[in-house]
């Protein structure tokens, strides 16, 4: 598309990949075209809210580390664990951006990705809230197995510090542990965590050290992922600094494992969530 509405400019991030950005009296916000990968979004009046790896690889063919990877068709390794890339093809693929509108400061930007058998649709919306909304498309001839999720890095104080609440009483899968657990009051962390909860309430992280809770709210997602490598898993990730792994933790709006989506031919799923950030 060629012409851009107001505050919203074509350019060219890191690794010389293009990028959308985003200025208006409502927020800034960066998106990569590969992976349809928002890196930046810093509401008007805050802090910016999403992490980014210093040590990000800007590749085609490597996940950019941190802001709101899109996992999709599958989660990790699929439900049964045997699919690759790690997951899946959606944030190795660059999408295109078919429109973009802007009113009152607040930008949509709609972007798509067709592969052979299916299609991926994404309406972004920008302001001092951030919304996504993803729909998937079945255009094969057999059922699709889906998974998906907004695979978002959090910018918090110390993740020793912060915490998820909203999953009280939730059973989760243990991926660290092993095992099902349900949960005890909030989610704090102590060490590695990676959980797959069974939640379709909205959670809010509570940074004190910020100052800030950031809301989380979903829709048509019955699955929320939290997860930090902690200080030894990190050491084993070439594109994350050891001394980072406390800036972030990830929270993910998610439909994922043995209870993923199964779309007939021509069947579309959208699942959704928004952030907004609040003082504490
Ligand atoms: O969402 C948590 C998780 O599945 C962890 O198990 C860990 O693998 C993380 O995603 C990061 O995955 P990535 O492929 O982005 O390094």
């Amino acid at each position: 598309m060629s012409e851009l509405p107001d505050g919203v400019k074509f350019g060219t991030g890191e690794g010389d990949l293009p990028v959308v950005d985003i200025d208006t009296t409502r927020a800034r916000a960066r998106i990569y075209l590969y992976g349809a990968h928002i890196t930046e979004w810093t509401p008007a009046g805050s802090e910016p809210v999403l992490w980014l790896s210093p040590a990000s690889f800007f590749a085609e063919g490597s996940p950019i580390r941190g802001g709101i990877p899109i996992c999709l068709p599958w989660f990790s390794k699929g439900p049964n664990g045997d699919l690759e890339p790690m997951h899946g093809v959606a944030r190795l693929t660059e999408w295109d951006l078919v429109e973009a509108s802007e009113a009152d400061g607040n930008v949509t930007l709609h972007l798509q990705l067709r592969m052979e058998d299916w299609s991926a649709s994404l309406i972004i919306g920008i302001g001092t809230t951030l919304t996504l909304e993803l729909t998937t498309t079945n255009h094969g001839d057999g059922r699709m197995m889906l998974e998906e999720a907004f695979h978002t890095y959090f910018r918090v104080s110390d993740v020793a510090n912060v915490r998820v609440n909203g999953l009280d009483g939730a059973s989760y899968l243990d991926k660290v542990a092993g095992g099902t657990a349900v949960q005890q009051g909030d989610v704090i962390f102590t060490d590695r965590t990676d959980r797959v909860y069974e939640s379709d309430s909205g959670v809010a992280i509570i940074d004190p050290g910020r100052g800030r809770r950031i809301e989380i709210s979903k829709q048509n997602s019955p699955h929320t992922v939290v997860w930090n490598p902690w200080s030894e898993t990190t050491k084993a990730m070439a594109d994350i600094p050891d001394e980072s792994w406390p800036a972030f933790v990830c929270v993910e709006t998610a439909s994922v494992g043995a209870f993923a989506a199964a779309l007939a031919p021509g069947e579309s799923r959208t699942m959704a969530t928004s952030y907004r950030v609040d003082p504490l």
